[in-house]
């Protein structure tokens, strides 16, 4: 079995619902490694690029909204982001995320445990899970530094950056 690693965010619904816990206890029975994790409060550009496959969407906009937590407000209007990585990593955590459409998700799965679909008609369903191989590694490069993985994962180079204007502790 190919050792893969993938993106999973915990969505603003998991958090308003403090599901954090549940989700990532779900996630454990897989026996991956958490190689990543971090707090994100996801901006307009972030949402609208990991979503840009479904830009034609009817329901785009408002999925950028629900991704942006802005329907819930602070301190719910951000993410938790993991990388996992293991044996065949990208079909067995979705098969635990469950499908797409919380109302048809098996409902041992997280989406069909604890998703559901807004009067608005969109999919709140708690977990983002990487598709496929391409689109993992899109994704965690778009989400993560090379630094904040634990591990290399993917080739990185090194460059020099000057006069980089960065927030640092007082
Ligand atoms: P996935 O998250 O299972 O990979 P995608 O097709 O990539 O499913 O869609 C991304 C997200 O957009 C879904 O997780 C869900 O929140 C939302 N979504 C997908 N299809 C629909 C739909 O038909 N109506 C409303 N929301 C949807
Ligand atoms: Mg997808």
């Amino acid at each position: 079995m190919p050792i893969e690693q993938l993106l999973i965010l915990i969505k603003p619904d998991g958090i308003k619902k403090s599901l954090t816990g549940n989700i990532l206890t779900k996630l454990s029975e897989a026996r991956m490694l958490i190689i990543g994790a971090k707090a994100v409060k996801v901006s307009e550009e972030l949402a609208k690029t990991h979503y840009h496959q479904l830009k034609d969407k009817p329901f785009f906009g408002e999925l950028i909204d629900y991704i942006q937590g802005k329907i819930y407000g602070e301190p719910w209007d951000r993410v938790l982001a993991f990388v996992y990585q293991g044996e065949d990593a990208i079909v067995r955590m979705r098969k635990i995320a469950g499908a797409t459409n919380p109302e048809e998700a098996d409902p041992v799965s997280i989406r069909g445990a604890y998703g559901r679909i807004t009067t608005k008609g969109v999919y709140e369903n708690v977990v983002h899970c990487s598709s496929d191989l391409s689109e993992a590694e899109r994704e965690i490069k778009l989400w993560f530094k090379p630094e904040e993985i634990v591990k290399s994962i993917y080739s990185t180079k090194k460059v020099v950056v000057e006069k980089e204007k960065r927030e640092v502790w007082t």
